[in-house]
């Protein structure tokens, strides 16, 4: 028999009346599935068999949209999601303090499949707001240790040859909440400031080649922002000159979001977040990098000595279990797929395991092709739940060899007062109930 699963457990932060389900399956209560969730629940096992009995009417009546006209070609706009999925959203952390502006949003992993994430569902960073930017006003400077500065309209970088390319992003602070024991709900709180898009730009090494750069000297650029926090980051020239870098104005086939950056970002493929700078207006070529503001204060990881790391940048390999994961429940024994998403700021990712007994035993999950360099990669496993409480966590693999660590192998060399590149193995308890949580292993 399959598995029921309800998928959206998103829900319960604010849809109507789903807060009490979510209440309600806390307190251990299973009648929630009689209460606001019934249009869910009615595929739930209990009534499931009585349907069959007597002819299940989902199949047996004819519904109105089989029998009238639909409505015409969606030509008033933008195409949109069903109705039916919008609970299917970014959110802003209950566990935050945040201002209007310098603030998170969360990309739902939880319901999506794949690798790629819609681009409406893209998680958003912003340090001083977001702006639809003017491309016609938008100009990118290229200055320092070049022949010729340079500056380019929009129109000129998109004439120049380009390259598409999948890339994950994640941000520095993403499970950060997760060092100081506080176990937040969902994976969407805990690992959704990560998103993975097919971006399409002009290497920037092809930009400064443009300009005489003295690539000698030049060992670093900066890059700046245009928005009111002028987010300003140091990326070494290496990365820059094998191509990877991109000055990107493409996501997911179409223009960046106005949130991600529009009209153009740096894409720094397995670096952190940061230095991916949006609304990119300045590439400065230098000998040495700059410790900006931003690098400074923030995503410097606090270690145990006291003393504090920098230029931590590359996001070290990690992975997730998005379904079963904290806040879903399910509905009765027989079999799941356990699924989520694999990365590493190194490559590619070379294995995943999964264990559902708290890392006793592990099994080898499928990876699902393409399997990308510093691109999320699906993984799944077959489960057949027995009922009992499980605990299922995902251990990644990297091309370089390197393991994802257990949380107290992460403290043992990091502490406990991070914020910053937690890549710790997840783990989610399946209660006898089905309803599943987050916790804490020591
Ligand atoms: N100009 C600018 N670039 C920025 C930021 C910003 O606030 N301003 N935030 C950074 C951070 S911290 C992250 S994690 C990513 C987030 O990208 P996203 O909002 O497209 O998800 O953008 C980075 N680039
Ligand atoms: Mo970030």
């Amino acid at each position: 028999m399959l598995g029921r699963l309800i998928r959206a457990p998103e829900n319960f932060i604010d849809g109507a009346g789903v807060r009490t389900v979510f209440a309600e399956a806390r307190n251990g209560r299973r009648d929630f599935l009689r209460g606001a969730f019934a249009a869910a629940a009615s595929a739930a096992a209990t009534t499931a068999i009585a349907q069959q009995r007597e002819g299940d009417p989902a199949i047996l009546e004819l519904p109105e949209h089989s029998k009238g006209l639909g409505k015409p070609v969606v030509t008033d706009g933008y195409g949109k999601p069903s109705q039916y999925e919008r609970n299917v959203q970014r959110r802003r952390s209950p566990g935050l303090t945040q201002t209007a502006q310098a603030s998170v949003s969360f990309a739902p992993l939880q319901s999506l499949f794949g690798i790629v994430t819609p681009s409406g569902l893209h998680f958003e960073r912003h340090h001083q707001g977001w702006w639809d930017v003017d491309p016609s006003k938008h100009r990118l400077m290229l200055n320092g240790l070049l022949k010729t500065p340079m500056v380019f309209t929009m129109d000129d970088i998109m004439r120049l040859p380009s390259v598409s390319r999948f890339h994950f992003i994640e941000c520095g602070a993403n499970t950060g909440m997760e060092w100081g024991n506080v176990a937040v709900p969902t994976c969407q709180y805990t690992h959704g400031m990560l998103s993975c898009s097919e971006f399409t730009g002009v290497p920037l090494i092809t930009l400064l080649e443009m300009a005489g750069a003295d690539l000698k000297q030049g060992r670093f650029v900066l890059a700046e922002g245009a928005d009111g926090s002028s987010m300003t980051r140091t990326i070494p020239m290496s990365l820059v000159k094998s191509g990877e870098v991109l000055v990107a104005y493409g996501q997911n086939g179409e223009m960046l979001r106005p949130e991600n950056g529009y009209p153009l970002r740096l894409v720094v493929p397995g670096v952190q977040g940061v230095s991916w700078v949006k609304y990119l207006r300045r590439i400065e070529l230098g000998d040495q990098p700059w410790a900006t503001k931003d690098e400074v204060i923030h995503y410097v990881d606090l270690m145990p000595d006291g003393t504090h790391r920098q230029y931590t940048s590359i996001q070290e390999c990690k992975s997730v279990v998005t379904t079963p994961s904290g806040g879903q429940v399910l509905l009765d024994k027989g079999h799941y797929t356990i699924t989520g998403l694999a990365w590493s700021g190194r490559g590619k990712v070379k294995r995943v395991d999964v264990s559902v007994d708290g890392g006793r035993n592990w099994r080898t999950a499928r990876l699902q092709d393409p399997v990308m360099s510093k691109c999320l990669t699906r993984f799944s496993l077959d489960w057949a739940w027995d009922g009992k409480p499980a605990i299922i966590q995902s251990r990644a693999i990297d091309e370089t060899g390197y393991v994802q660590p257990l949380k107290r192998q992460l403290r043992e060399v990091r502490g406990t007062r991070s914020i910053y590149h937690n890549n710790a193995i997840q783990s989610w308890l399946v209660q006898e109930s089905g309803e599943v949580g987050n916790v804490h292993l020591a």
